[in-house]
């Protein structure tokens, strides 16, 4: 019998949830670290709920929400990665390789100060391979005055001066101000009646550990083509009609569910 009473957090390989196991493991270590906020705790699992109801896996409307947000980010004057603690602790190396393809700097923002944080999340993303990251000068900070949160404090050259700003696993009040700003804005939230989901240009509905190394493989294919392909890409993507689409499959797959669990269980007796 395969046991973790240890509390080390190795899962066993073949526990029918390693793979989830494995990120949440992420999640705890990031927080013993300072990385990951406690808050990041409670959010990364209502992002689990949500992944349940998507299938875990990244669906059709998600792959044509991700194309359209590569080419913004790939069109942008100053395109800019928000980097939070549970992003930075779930997908580091991820995070580093696609700034790099699209030309686009990693700047740490934390909804929750707490000495030491922004300091960790350094390390770690310097780990991984980052040159240059921008959010570490406290003292050289600007606020963007609709903002009342923590995450007001912006780097000059990074979020205040950018013109499309990458919003991975955000909380609402920012995307809103942000928006009222002039920014666009391409979010990440598994939540797609989120605040952040609705008032983004581009919602991408999924989880970051997918979405990521699926904007990294579009990002290296679109990374050459012309800017009036990347603007018609753009041009055609709906973003209400695609956060209704996603709505639609959680239904479909629901359905499916309401239908197969019980048979699943009682095949499996
Ligand atoms: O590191 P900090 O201090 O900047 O704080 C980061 C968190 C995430 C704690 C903070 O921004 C927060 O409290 O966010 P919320 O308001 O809980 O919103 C997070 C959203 O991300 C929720 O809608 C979740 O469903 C969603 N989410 C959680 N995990 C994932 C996710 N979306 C995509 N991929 C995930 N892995």
């Amino acid at each position: 019998m395969t046991t973790n009473n240890d509390q080390d957090h190795d899962v066993p390989k073949d526990h029918p949830r390693s793979e989830s196991l494995k990120y949440r493991h992420k999640i705890i270590e990031g927080m013993k670290t300072l990385v990951v906020a406690e808050a990041g705790l409670i959010a990364h699992g209502r992002g689990e709920c949500f992944d349940y109801m998507l299938g875990e896996k990244t669906s059709m409307t998600a792959k044509e929400a991700i194309k359209a947000a590569v080419a913004l980010l790939l069109t942008a004057t100053h395109a800019i990665i928000s980097v939070n603690g549970n992003t930075a602790a779930l997908c580091p190396n991820e995070l580093v390789e696609l700034s790099e393809i699209i030309n686009a700097p990693l700047e740490i923002n934390l909804f929750y100060r707490k000495e030491g944080r922004i300091e960790a999340i350094k390390n770690l993303l310097q780990g991984a391979g980052a040159k240059k990251i921008l959010g570490l000068d406290e003292q050289n900070m600007v606020e963007i005055e609709e903002l009342s949160s923590n995450r007001r404090n912006v780097d000059p050259n990074g979020i205040k001066i950018a013109d499309v700003v990458f919003v991975p696993l955000e909380d609402g009040d920012r995307t809103e101000a942000l928006k009222k700003i002039g920014k666009k804005i391409v979010a990440v939230d598994l939540n797609p009646i989120s605040r952040t989901s609705l008032w983004a240009d581009i919602t991408i509905v999924d989880n970051i550990i997918r979405v990521l190394p699926e904007m990294i493989k579009v990002a290296k294919k679109l990374k050459n083509a012309d800017e009036k392909d990347l603007k018609n890409i753009i041009e055609r993507f709906d973003n209400k009609k695609n956060i209704q689409l996603t709505l639609d499959t959680i239904i479909k797959y629901t359905k499916q569910q309401k239908k197969d669990a019980f048979i699943k269980l009682r095949n499996s007796i």
